[in-house]
């Protein structure tokens, strides 16, 4: 029904941990969202990439709108199932012949999140290559035990919000590229081996990754909080976040950022598109 995933691509995905390529949006709706990102980095001077990383949904209406997707929702419904709550977005932007890469890394390592029925929509916002840094994959490696980490050194231009990188090597040669035509997604799991080199073409590469979980996942530490995107809450364990009415409400912008703190998000970087 509509774009649920067919019975090889579920098989696909339990046994590899992930599924590509997944219509999403059409090439003029992925167009549009880029748009309305670019817009925003115009009118404000402030890089997206660093200001609306985290959350963007929160901050920007179209991208709240854009969780609620229907193509992007029958997809990992048939992973999750019918009770889909979005747990957060990350927003990931490499300039051409940016020096910035993704090191090697398990999600599940630093989002406290358990059981593991929660999965990664990333959808490209520009096509997503080789030549930019796609994102790579070890299939299977969603099933091994928990892997060590350790910090990236400080000069790093490890893009991570935590700068964490898998501690030991990655066996490259059994790693698959998730390229990605404007508008598709691929979806991953929390446990998968993944990251991605650095933008190596003049132009650039972006892509929005979703973050989706059945309502019975839990999160270790502080109640964090979820927006409800499909069927039920039966459980609870999240609390609800807030429903944006407009671009950066400086409400709901301090909330993000106060979740996400660190340095102050919203002021960091300047850029001109
Ligand atoms: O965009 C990338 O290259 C990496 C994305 C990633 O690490 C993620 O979505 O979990």
């Amino acid at each position: 029904m509509g774009n649920s995933l067919d019975a090889a691509q579920v098989a696909h995905y339990r046994s590899n941990g992930y599924v590509f390529p997944v219509p999403a949006l059409t090439p003029a709706e992925a167009a549009d969202v880029r748009t309305e990102i670019e817009s925003f980095e115009q009118r404000s001077g402030l890089a997206a990439g660093h200001v609306i990383r985290n959350k963007g949904h929160l901050k920007l209406t179209r991208l709240y709108d854009l969780i609620f997707h229907r193509q992007v929702l029958d997809a990992v419904e048939s992973v999750l199932g019918p009770d889909i709550l979005c747990w957060g977005s990350s927003l990931f932007v490499k300039e051409g012949n940016d020096p910035g890469f993704v090191a090697w890394h398990q999600d599940s390592y630093y989002w406290g999140l358990e059981p593991d029925d929660v999965v990664s929509a990333w959808i490209a916002l520009y096509p997503s290559t080789v030549e930019n840094g796609a994102m790579r994959v070890v299939p299977g490696s969603q099933t091994m035990p928990p892997l060590s980490h350790r910090k990236s050194a400080a000069e790093s231009a490890n893009m991570l919000f935590t700068h964490e990188e898998l501690a030991d090597d990655v066996d490259e040669a059994k790693a698959v590229d998730i390229t990605l035509a404007q508008g598709d997604m691929s979806l991953h799991h929390i446990k998968i081996l993944h990251g991605s080199p650095p933008n190596r073409s003049g132009g650039r590469r972006m892509g929005y990754a979703i973050r989706y979980v059945a309502p019975y996942v839990k999160q270790r530490g502080d109640m964090n909080s979820a927006t409800l995107v499909r069927g039920e809450d039966r459980y609870g364990y999240f609390a609800k976040d807030p429903v944006p009415a407009r671009n950066m409400d400086p409400e709901i912008v301090a909330f993000v950022d106060r979740r996400y703190g660190g340095k102050p998000l919203g002021v960091a970087t300047t850029r001109t598109v």
